[in-house]
């Protein structure tokens, strides 16, 4: 009887084992690569071994009934996926920031200058920026000085609600006007690397689930691996592109993108630019000559989104200084959130630009670009 136990323990190893090797190739020889496919799955779980090591439960077993019950356990096609990670699980960087200078607040018994000096520093390594901070803590002084707050756990609620409120009423929608005789322009515009090309990938994807006809412009013509990017990215989202030579005019690639649309009946062109010419004030000639360019035939520009990185804190705010004088941003779309422990650039941008954050991107996969939501994204900031 001992023999039978061990050797059926060491069958269940050998099929758990194996059904694992089968996975991992699998999953292997699944990934293309780039654009990075969607995020690992949890491991098919394990077959139930405790049930099988009880002695009484074995010897109740023949060894083929034990085969039968391995396979049906391993359902491998049928794995359920993973529940998509939470707006919550991906700002745990930015979460992180906060989370000292709150538990030092609700640390002590009442709410001192300390506690101030604590949110103080917070805010300011989210890089939430020096004006907002200080506009913030002044108006949570004037409470505890009134008396509406006494408790810590009162000074972080209204902190919290102070900062929801910041970002209430901005109009966030991206905006797509129907006509008939031509296509709306979408321009992406941003330095390089901050994530212009993956977005305009998530956001064809997203809109031609929508039911809307997408084509992509490959305005960056600085790099050819640019425009290769763009068609992986088309590929995926089944979106139409029109690409130019390397080194070409990007205004020209626009201009061909919206003739093209207009005869396909295209309701959306999503036009890439490069983050990077020889110049600085060239690439805003660029760009506003783009602009121009796109809306020359029968197209109209309804959006130019400004793509920050989160991770560079306040430097997007330059860049949306700069970019926002060339190019008459709409709106912004805040990559790399992720992993980021500065979101804090949120609220910079927004109240001392006045450019509404419309997109937020949470990571490299297709499905990584979420619409922002203001009180989700403080609640998740602020979640103890
Ligand atoms: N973690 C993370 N990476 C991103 C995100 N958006 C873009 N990236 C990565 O940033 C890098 C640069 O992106 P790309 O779209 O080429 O930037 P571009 O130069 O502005 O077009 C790539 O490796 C992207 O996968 C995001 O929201 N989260
Ligand atoms: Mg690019």
């Amino acid at each position: 009887m001992g023999f039978e136990v061990i050797f059926l323990i060491l069958a269940v190893l050998v099929v758990a084992f194996g059904i694992g090797v089968i996975v991992v190739s699998r999953r292997n020889a699944a990934s293309d690569g780039q654009p990075p496919a969607a995020p690992p799955r949890p491991a098919v779980p394990p077959p139930q071994v405790d049930t099988l090591v009880e002695p009484e439960a074995v010897t109740e077993l023949d060894s083929e009934l034990v085969d039968e019950a391995l396979v049906e356990e391993a359902p491998v096609e049928e794995v359920a996926p993973p529940a998509p990670l939470s707006l919550r699980d991906r700002l745990a960087k930015a979460r992180a920031t906060f989370a000292g200078a709150f538990s030092g607040v609700m640390g002590r018994s009442g709410v001192g200058e300390e506690s101030f000096e604590d949110l103080e520093e917070a805010l300011l390594r989210a890089d939430v920026g020096v004006g907002v901070t200080t506009e913030l803590l002044d108006g949570l002084r004037a409470k505890v000085e009134a008396k509406e707050i006494t408790e810590p756990a009162q000074l972080l609620d209204a902190l919290q609600s102070e900062m929801s409120g910041r970002l209430d009423g901005a109009d966030r929608a991206l905006h797509y006007v129907p006509a008939d005789d031509g296509p709306n322009v979408w321009m992406f515009v941003g330095v390089n690397g901050v994530g212009k090309t993956t977005t305009i990938g998530k956001l064809a994807n997203q809109q031609v689930g929508d039911g809307r006809s997408v084509l992509m412009a490959a305005g960056d013509t600085f790099r050819a691996a640019a425009a290769e990017q763009l068609t992986t990215w088309a590929e995926r989202s089944g979106a139409d592109i029109v690409r130019g030579s390397e080194g070409g005019d990007p205004s020209s690639v626009v201009f061909d993108a919206v003739e093209r649309a207009t005869a396909r009946d295209i309701d959306l062109v999503l036009a890439d630019t490069a983050g990077r010419l020889h110049t600085k004030t060239n690439l805003m000639e660029e760009l506003r000559k783009v602009r121009r360019v796109a809306e020359k035939g029968t197209g109209s520009v309804t959006e130019t989104l400004l793509v920050i990185d989160a991770t560079t804190g306040q430097n997007g705010l330059t860049q949306a200084r700069e970019f926002g004088e060339a190019t008459d941003v709409t709106g912004v779309v805040l990559t790399k959130l992720d992993g980021s422990a500065k979101g804090g650039i949120v609220f910079a941008v927004e109240t001392e630009l006045g450019i509404p954050v419309k997109l937020v991107g949470v990571g490299e996969t297709i499905d990584d670009l979420i619409e922002f939501h203001p009180d989700e994204f403080v609640a998740a900031l602020f979640e103890r």
